[in-house]
């Protein structure tokens, strides 16, 4: 079933040109890209995105960092997207993060793991409503969807 997953490259990607790179390879995978744009992440959206580490130890270094820069926001779009994404992803710490996955050849500290990926439908369904009005999504025809 067709499912749409939020994913963002965190501040620092920009300056390392990689932003190419890394939609290089979720398109690779055959997913649609739905939703893009660049933008700087206010404190109040950071707040809300990161609900759910609030108080945990590295809390004030997360949202300090996703507001630092510029981020570039997306929306993405396929069977099982979110499953999808997240191996093209690689783990949460780039010690743990497959050669080959993005994190896995991009980063070395779990605190500028690149990119953000939604874990669940649910954090996907909510990130994107946080990051996008309905309007700033295109759901265009696919004529590779054969493939994909
Ligand atoms: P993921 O981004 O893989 O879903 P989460 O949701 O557990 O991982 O963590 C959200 C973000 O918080 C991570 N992308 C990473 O930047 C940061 N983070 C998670 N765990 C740690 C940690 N132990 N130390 C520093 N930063 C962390």
């Amino acid at each position: 079933m067709s499912t749409r997953c939020f994913a963002m490259c965190k501040p620092g990607v920009l300056n390392r040109r990689l932003v190419g790179q890394v939609i290089t390879r979720l398109e690779n995978k055959g997913l649609k890209l739905v939703g893009l744009k660049m933008m700087q992440i206010s404190p109040e959206l950071a707040s809300k995105h990161y609900a759910e580490h609030a108080g945990k130890s590295f809390y004030d270094e997360l949202v300090s960092y996703i507001t630092s820069g510029p981020v570039v926001a997306m929306v993405w779009q396929g069977d099982d997207c979110v499953e999808l994404v997240r191996k093209v992803v690689g783990a949460t710490k780039p010690s743990e993060a497959a050669p080959g996955t993005i994190r896995g050849d991009f980063c070395s500290h779990t605190s500028h793991n690149i990119i953000h990926a939604s874990d669940s439908d649910t954090s996907a369904e909510r990130e994107i409503n946080l990051f996008f009005k309905p309007e700033e999504l295109i759901d265009w025809k696919d004529e590779a969807s054969l493939w994909f």
